[in-house]
């Protein structure tokens, strides 16, 4: 059986934990992100265990990950598994303050980025057929509304949208697509929505048990190995000590 996954977003959190359990099954890797040392790191780390491929990719840039499709080496071209996990938010302010820009850098890496590498590795999963599977990295936020949510969680609304309308489009194909929608989780995430507030990220996180990056893995990877016949559309996965809170409201 071909077992060749490609994850983007493999540095940090969710993609570099899967890459690691993806690894200790012996799957052939072909992992990406920005930060090429630690995609070295990775590769050297992981590289007694299974083939692993590395390229240095924006998501954001589709003649780049086109790019990157194209010079995949023999013995990777062949895709069983795609984990569009790459992404952030920014801006947990209110809607009227946030810059322009940080709502750009959310659509052009958690949309058009996620599009971008669809498109480009289709082929090689319709090359496997049966079996095969597009994983995508939604968020509870992509379902459930909250203050500083704003385009974030209009992304990932997008995100479970593209996976249920693309499951239409490839019915017949015997390639499957799931949205897994983790709620807080202990990662860069946090850091990178602050931009460097280490204090922020430690304040979230204290006091609680988030999801880790094992946990999420763990999901991918059981999605991933799941009979060719079964299909997740979606899987929410949320910590057990988070919940909904109440309606918020406006009161003279
Ligand atoms: P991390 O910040 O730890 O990891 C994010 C990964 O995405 C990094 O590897 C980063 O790599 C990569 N990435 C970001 N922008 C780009 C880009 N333009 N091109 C290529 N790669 C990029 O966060 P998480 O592991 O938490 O996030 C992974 C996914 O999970 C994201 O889609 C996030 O929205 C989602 N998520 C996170 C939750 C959480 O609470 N942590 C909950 C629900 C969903 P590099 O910087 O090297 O490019
Ligand atoms: C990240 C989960 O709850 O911070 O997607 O929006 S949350």
């Amino acid at each position: 059986m071909n077992k060749t996954v490609f994850i983007t977003g493999a540095t940090s959190g969710f993609g570099r934990a899967a890459a690691r359990r993806f690894a200790a099954d012996g799957w052939t890797l072909a992992l990406t992100g920005r930060r090429t040392e630690r995609l070295e790191a990775l590769r050297e780390e992981l590289s007694p265990l299974a083939p692993v491929h590395i390229a240095t990719l924006d998501v954001r840039d589709a003649a780049a990950v086109k790019a990157v499709a194209a010079a995949l080496p023999e013995g990777f071209r062949t895709l069983r598994t795609l984990v569009n996990n790459a992404g952030l938010a920014l801006a947990p302010q209110p809607a009227q303050v946030v810059a322009l820009e940080d709502w750009h850098t959310m659509i052009d890496t958690n949309v058009t980025g996620l599009v971008n590498v669809t498109h480009a590795l289709l082929p090689a999963l319709l090359a496997t057929g049966r079996g095969a599977s597009i994983i995508n990295i939604g968020s509870i936020s992509g379902q459930w509304p909250y203050p500083g949510n704003h385009v974030y969680g209009a992304t990932k609304a997008f995100v479970k949208q593209f996976s249920f309308n693309l499951r239409c489009d490839l019915l017949g194909t015997g390639v499957r697509v799931t949205d897994i929608a983790p709620g807080m989780s202990e990662t860069e995430f946090m850091l990178v929505r602050t931009k460097g507030d280490r204090a922020a990220s430690d304040r979230l996180y204290h006091g609680t048990e988030p999801l880790t990056p094992e946990d999420i893995a763990e999901q991918i990877f059981y999605v991933a190995n799941l009979p060719d016949n079964v299909n997740i559309n979606r899987l929410e996965v949320m910590p057990t000590r988070q919940a909904w809170s109440a309606y918020a409201i406006d009161r003279d």
